[in-house]
């Protein structure tokens, strides 16, 4: 019996302020999402999209940057994760912007722990006494420590989803102060821009995958902007200096190598702001070299 990979698309825009980063979920299954990883051999099982209220209609949680529809749809991303995992298939998280993370990686860890390898141009690691916009996909991963709304911290069950050792991060370039202030003193592993310049993506990836060895199931949560904008413009928190498309798929295919991957999320692709959905396409193609996709 082959695999199953439950793709559960999060069409939520709502964590951050750019129109458009509902419309991932529909762009990546265009680019051939199913397709792509069926021809790997898996078995592809579609569950459609969790619901998302429409961002007009909650004005009224506007001054409250959505917190509460937030956490729900967390919720609802927790159950979807906890279940596909209990049934034995590799979900995939689409969409939508980096909030769905509190959510998703919730539900992987429901029954048993799992190594985080975070890949993105942020560090996500805000709270509300640090962030300079309010923006709650800037907190996700502060959440999963624990840190921050208790709405987020308590969703799917109460407290810390993850230990600092549990989480390695790769593609870093663009903390806020107060942010990398906390970020220094977390614990958590952080290989920047620079470490990936100076040592090649290959070598960093193989030391985050030794840094996580305590943990045969991984989690990775890819957020798009982690690639130059001039491979991915269609992201809505663009940041200068990133991954080139042959670094993205290095780093994929050495995670891959591993065997240890048991969940992913792809987030923060905006439609709107790409060009003919090259930034889905790559999602996808990068996607598959995660799952497997061989060369030779
Ligand atoms: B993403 C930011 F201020 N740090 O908190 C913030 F620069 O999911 C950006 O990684 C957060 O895209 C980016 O709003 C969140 C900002
Ligand atoms: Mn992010
Ligand atoms: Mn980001
Ligand atoms: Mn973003």
């Amino acid at each position: 019996m082959s695999a199953t990979i439950q793709i559960i698309g999060v069409p939520i825009d709502l964590g951050q302020t750019h129109r458009g980063v509902d419309m991932g979920p529909g762009a990546m299954r265009y680019a051939g999402l199913a397709s792509r990883l069926a021809a790997l051999g898996y078995h592809i099982r579609d569950t459609g999209n969790i619901a998302v209220p429409i961002r007009e209609t909650l004005s009224e949680e506007r001054q409250h940057h959505y917190l509460p529809a937030i956490s729900q749809i967390c919720r609802a991303a927790y159950e979807a994760g906890r279940r596909a995992v209990e049934e034995g298939a590799v979900p995939l998280f689409i969409g939508g912007d980096h909030t769905l993370a509190i959510g998703s990686i919730g539900g992987v860890t429901h029954n048993a722990p799992a190594g985080l390898i975070w890949i993105d141009a942020h560090a996500d690691f805000n709270t509300p006494a640090t962030t300079l916009t309010g923006n709650i996909h800037g907190m996700a991963l502060a959440a999963l420590l624990g840190e921050g709304y208790r709405e987020l911290v308590d969703v799917g069950r109460p407290g810390p989803k993850l230990e600092p050792a549990d989480v390695v991060m790769i593609g870093i370039r663009d903390l806020d102060p107060e942010e990398r202030t906390r970020l220094r003193a977390s614990g958590i592993t952080v290989y920047t821009m620079r470490d990936i310049d100076e040592r090649g993506v290959g070598a960093v990836t193989r030391e985050a995958l030794e840094r996580l060895e305590h943990r045969e199931r991984l989690h990775v949560s890819l957020d798009m902007d982690c690639l130059d904008p001039q491979v991915c413009p269609g992201v809505g928190t663009t940041s200068p200096g990133g991954l080139s498309y042959r670094e993205a798929q290095l780093l994929m295919e050495v995670l891959a190598d591993s065997e240890r991957v048991r969940a992913l999320d792809v987030v923060e692709i905006n439609p709107i702001l790409d060009q003919r959905n090259q930034t889905a396409a790559l999602a996808v193609e990068l996607a598959a070299s995660l799952l497997g996709k061989r060369i030779l």
